[in-house]
């Protein structure tokens, strides 16, 4: 058995320059490294240890911010030895994001559960059997005092283009808002409203499918080999649907009967998780690659601020990779992409949807399956797989697609520990809308457990939580130490962790008390 092994290559995530300061990465075989250190003419360095898996320990230096630097490594075994690895001679990689992003908490709207502009009431039954709750975008404008209240100064916003479901995630005309949320033009009102409040905007951008009825598919559908548009899908076999089966959908049947007749039949292409109503682009096809930069560009153009993108570990890297060189540099582009993001962050999209840390703050704070020890070593390793992007990450405690995290834990003050540690860590924190008036939804495991309609009485509204959420925002914002500084552990032990944030001659500790106990759940932010 030989000594083991050190790794260090100076790229993004080994090599970086953040917000004034340079990181510089070790990795090493488990139990082989005493110390390290990292030297730079004829500065040391020692290497704090970062993180452990179970093959490797990370270790890891910060120094002053540095546009190219030579060092090597000096390390000291556990069996004596020193080994010496570089000299490397380097430029820092630097994270490319939008400066404007930073400062920024997300608020979440799934419209038709926020709130309803338009007096009448919604009509009739939504396709499948949903129902429709009439949420809209006159709706939005008509609250967005609430969000500036709350201090809130990003929007992002579920789908919003033409469909026939509540959650719009089955689109049918992608240059269109739907006019069930007011069209085009309330939405360029809704964009000038929010620039007047400088609230950014990002929408979500569902390229992975689209709807059945979407006048391509449809061509497709009706069409079969001669249509124009057979390589926009992955189609296995024609016709794509059998005539059964569009005799069943043009019939009256109510929807909710409909769709259950519908998934008794084949269907010959790919779909979103078997979903028939949702078929798969096909993202080989250059023409599909087009046609997702130009819908991108067109809503970039009429004032939204970036792209959330659905489904986007189901379409290849490299297609959002070309995408993003025709976009402008200032568009925030955050990929759903559910676990391994490496090969979609630093140059196609900004940030990814972090559910890695919401696994790690489940198993902290809704599981008590890890200490707080284990906690600050999965947020460790997590940094160190993600070098600077984790500052561009969308970070969040509950969205559409998962239960509302006050539900999971159960209990107020639990929540707010956890919404402390969300506001106060690296990556740009966000709230799931009514998530600050204490909103409860179901604990079913669906995916709609927490799209409950907003409650807008403010008698029904759990005021602790919404001061609290206020005063988190609000020193979020204030903070550049928050927002950009460095993570630095104080102490992590039982259910206990302090740590700090440091800028520049800013500095902020957090302190939270974690415990089963409800009543003994405490947390601390100050300003040093
Ligand atoms: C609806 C019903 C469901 C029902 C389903 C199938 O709500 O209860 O099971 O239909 O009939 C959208 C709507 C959903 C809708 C769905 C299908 O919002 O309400 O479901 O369309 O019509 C995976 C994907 C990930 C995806 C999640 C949901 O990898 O990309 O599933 N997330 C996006 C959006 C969703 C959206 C779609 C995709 C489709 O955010 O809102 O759904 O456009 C593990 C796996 C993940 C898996 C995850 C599921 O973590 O590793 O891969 O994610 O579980 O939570």
């Amino acid at each position: 058995k030989g000594p083991g092994k050190l790794f260090h290559r100076p790229s993004a995530t080994y090599l970086y320059s953040f917000a004034g300061r340079t990181h510089i990465l070790l990795r090493a075989d488990h139990g082989l490294v005493e110390k390290a250190t990292v030297v730079l003419g004829n500065e040391s360095l020692a290497m704090r240890r970062k993180a452990i898996d179970e093959l490797f320990e990370y270790f890891e230096a910060v120094l002053p911010e540095k546009s190219e630097i030579e060092y090597h490594f000096e390390i000291r075994r556990k069996d004596g030895g020193v080994e010496i690895l570089g000299p490397f001679n380097a430029k820092p990689y630097e994270l490319e994001a939008p400066e404007w992003v930073f400062s920024r908490v997300f608020y979440q709207i799934m419209p038709d559960r926020f709130e309803k502009g338009f007096p009448e009431e919604p009509k009739g039954e939504a396709f499948r059997g949903e129902q429709f709750h009439g949420g809209d975008l006159v709706g939005i404008i008509k609250r967005l005092r609430h969000l500036k209240e709350i201090g809130v100064n990003a929007l992002y916003l579920t789908p919003i283009f033409e469909s026939m479901t509540y959650h719009r995630y089955d689109i049918t005309d992608y240059f269109h808002v739907d006019r069930k949320l007011g069209g085009d033009e309330v939405f360029s009102k809704l964009v000038q409203e929010l620039k007047k409040r400088d609230i950014r905007l990002i929408i979500d951008g569902v390229f992975h499918h689209t709807s059945f009825f979407h006048p391509y598919f449809q061509d497709v559908v009706q069409n079969g080999e001669n249509s124009r548009y057979r390589d926009f899908y992955r189609v296995t076999g024609f016709p794509v649907v059998p005539k059964e089966f569009l005799d069943v959908l043009n019939s009256d049947l109510p929807w909710t009967e409909k769709y259950r007749k519908l998934r008794e039949y084949k269907w010959n292409y790919e779909s979103f998780f078997s979903v028939w109503a949702m078929s798969r682009l096909n993202h080989e096809n250059p023409e599909v690659v087009d046609f997702v930069r130009e819908v991108m560009r067109y809503w970039l153009e009429r004032g939204a601020d970036g792209w959330r993108l659905d489904v986007a570990h189901g379409v290849p890297p490299g297609l959002w990779r070309k995408v993003r060189k025709a976009l402008p540099k200032d568009a925030y582009l955050v990929g759903e992409v559910m676990d391994d993001a490496r090969l979609w962050l630093f140059d196609a999209f900004h940030g990814t949807m972090n559910y890695p840390l919401y696994d790690l703050i489940l198993r902290f704070f809704v599981r008590n399956e890890i200490t707080a020890e284990e906690f600050l070593n999965g947020l460790e390793l997590l940094s160190a797989y993600l070098g600077p992007a984790e500052y561009a990450m969308y970070n969040f405690l509950d969205n559409h697609d998962t239960e509302r995290f006050l539900d999971l834990v159960g209990d107020k003050r639990k929540y707010l520990c956890a919404l402390a540690f969300l506001m106060t860590y690296k990556g740009i924190p966000s709230i799931f809308y009514g998530d600050e008036i204490g909103l409860r939804g179901q604990l079913d495991g669906s995916l709609s457990a927490g799209r409950t309609p907003m409650v807008w009485n403010p008698e029904e509204w759990d005021t602790e939580i919404l001061e609290t959420t206020k005063r988190l925002i609000e020193l979020r914002r204030r903070s550049k130490a928050l927002q950009l500084g460095e993570f630095v552990p104080v102490k992590f032990k039982g259910r206990t962790m302090v740590y700090e944030r440091v800028f520049g001659n800013e500095r902020v500790r957090v302190e939270i008390k974690y415990s089963k106990k409800p009543k003994d759940c405490t947390f601390q932010v100050r300003v040093l």
